[in-house]
């Protein structure tokens, strides 16, 4: 825990977003303002970004004026995201600090994440997980599952044990590091841990209180967009990963698609259909199936590109295996039924295409943006 009585030992910018939070907000500030009234302490600015929550902030800060404390209305681009990153943006001093208006987050911790950047770190953390860190008694049990699956999910990205806080500070010349920071979602932290490639990341205990005013604004649909965010981080670090795997997982569903199709042809018009046409038919459809998932899923990042000349490529770069399902599934189709003939056939013909295929089409077909 944080020393009681250390001084800000340099200028700081706290960065506090918020939205409907004017119950929270003024013991927040008086924390601040005791912080920043110890002795020897170093200059402090507070950077309040509220998206218009028309509920007394405006004027409650005003009523205080504090010169310290700067408030920004934000009417457009709404968004916990994107109102960190103005308040980034606007801050005037080297060291930034952002941090939850509710009250979770202990002011008083400040001046241990600055020591944590002095010392050496790119990121520094307000963690309830790690030594001496804690959560508030009565914090539900679903909610800690949340995190905890949330912070599970974060572990390609870092070892940090408590990556989801939004209590963090970070220095100027580490986030100017940053490319292609994407506002999406809750989780500014972790965006900026990975894009700004902070690798020293020291996690500062901190006892997280539960908020005393407000509700919290930590949707459903802001825990749909967490996955969204994931993917898009792994395609970040992992480039080539990120497109491989999916490149499989859509393969798997495409055997799964074969062999149904097969199935469906054949007790539709098994009687009337020769197997060497029901057998085409099944394949063309799986490999447009594979295709229009690939092209989203696996080769996301070559969109731009025309589709009907990555599809005739596509097809080119499958042929062979393709070629081979057919002959393993007309082969087989002599002695057995025609489903499971498929299944013989796409599985030998998908175990020869996973790596032929993805490379012919990674490299050749859909070349990648960067
Ligand atoms: N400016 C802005 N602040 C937001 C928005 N959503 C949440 N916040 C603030 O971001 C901080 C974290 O939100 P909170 O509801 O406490 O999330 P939780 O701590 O995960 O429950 C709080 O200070 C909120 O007021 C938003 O859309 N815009
Ligand atoms: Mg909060």
């Amino acid at each position: 825990m944080s020393t009681p009585e250390q001084a800000i030992q340099r200028p700081i910018s706290v960065i506090v977003p918020t939205y409907k939070e004017a119950g929270s907000l003024p013991t927040l500030l008086d924390r601040l303002a005791a912080l920043k009234s110890r002795p020897g302490s170093a200059a402090l600015e507070v950077l309040i970004v509220d998206d218009d929550s028309c509920d007394g902030t405006v004027e409650m800060i005003a009523d205080r004026n504090e010169p310290w404390v700067r408030l920004i209305v934000r009417t457009e681009d709404r968004g916990l995201s994107p109102a960190v990153l103005c308040g980034l943006d606007e801050a005037q001093h080297d060291v930034l600090v952002v941090m939850d208006a509710d009250g979770s987050h202990p002011a008083e911790a400040i001046p241990e994440l600055d020591r944590a950047l002095s010392n050496g770190a790119d990121f520094a953390l307000g963690s309830r997980y790690v030594a001496g860190g804690s959560t508030e008694d009565g914090w539900g049990v679903l909610r800690w599952i949340n995190s905890k699956i949330a912070t599970w999910m974060a572990l390609p990205f870092t070892r940090a044990l408590d990556p989801m806080s939004g209590f963090f500070a970070i220095e100027r010349s580490t986030l100017q590091r940053g490319t292609c920071i994407d506002p999406i979602g809750y989780k500014i932290g972790l965006e900026l841990i990975v894009k700004c490639q902070c690798r020293s990341v020291v996690e500062v205990p901190i006892h997280f209180s539960t908020r005393t005013y407000g509700e919290s604004k930590l949707t459903l649909k802001v825990q749909l967009q967490y996955l969204v965010h994931i993917v898009r981080l792994g395609r970040f670090k992992f480039p080539r990963l990120s497109s491989f795997i999916p490149f499989a997982m859509v393969g798997a569903s495409g055997m799964a698609v074969y062999v149904g199709l097969l199935a469906l042809l054949n007790y539709i018009c098994g009687d009337v259909l020769p197997v060497w046409l029901q057998i085409i038919m099944a394949v063309l459809m799986t490999m447009t199936w594979n295709f229009y998932w690939d092209r989203r899923l696996a080769f996301w990042d070559s969109r731009s590109q025309s589709i009907w000349a990555q599809y005739a490529g596509f097809v080119s770069v499958c042929a062979i295996p393709v070629l081979l399902t057919f002959f393993l599934t007309w082969s087989f189709s002599a002695s057995t039924d025609l489903p499971l003939a498929g299944l013989i056939g796409t599985t030998f013909g998908s175990a020869a295409g996973l790596i032929f295929n993805w490379f012919g089409n990674r490299f050749f077909i859909f070349k990648s943006a960067h």
